[in-house]
């Protein structure tokens, strides 16, 4: 099982910020910003490649309840899901970040 399967089953401890039937947002363990939020679709799914339109269309309303729940809506927030190698994708089920709290820089390469 994978690593977030394992935070999603309880099996590994994760600061959740906010949970639903289908949905789970938690710290990230290695903040790159003063507000970095996880959101994951319960159910295993490997990256963006993978991801349905009907998940997509649920995981957009979550993710505006989270910045929502972390009052990041009105200063501004970035929300980025990485996929495979040159994406930087570590961990092989789709997540999206929840960067905030800050000025955040841009330009990766
Ligand atoms: P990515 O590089 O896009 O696959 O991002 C994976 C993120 O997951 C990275 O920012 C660190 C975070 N992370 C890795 N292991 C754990 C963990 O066990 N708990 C939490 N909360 N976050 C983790």
């Amino acid at each position: 099982m994978c690593l977030f399967c394992k935070i999603v089953n309880k099996e590994i401890p994760a600061n959740i910020v906010l949970e639903n039937e289908n949905f789970l947002a938690f710290h990230d363990i290695n903040p790159k910003a003063p507000v970095h939020i996880l959101a994951i679709p319960k159910l295993h799914v490997d990256s963006f490649n993978e991801v349905t339109g009907e998940t997509m269309a649920k995981m957009t309303e979550f993710i505006q309840e989270i910045v929502k729940e972390v009052k990041i809506e009105t200063s501004g927030y970035r929300v980025i899901t990485n996929v495979g190698d040159n994406g930087g994708q570590e961990v092989k089920h789709l997540h999206f970040h929840i960067l905030g709290g800050a000025k955040l820089k841009w330009g990766h390469f």
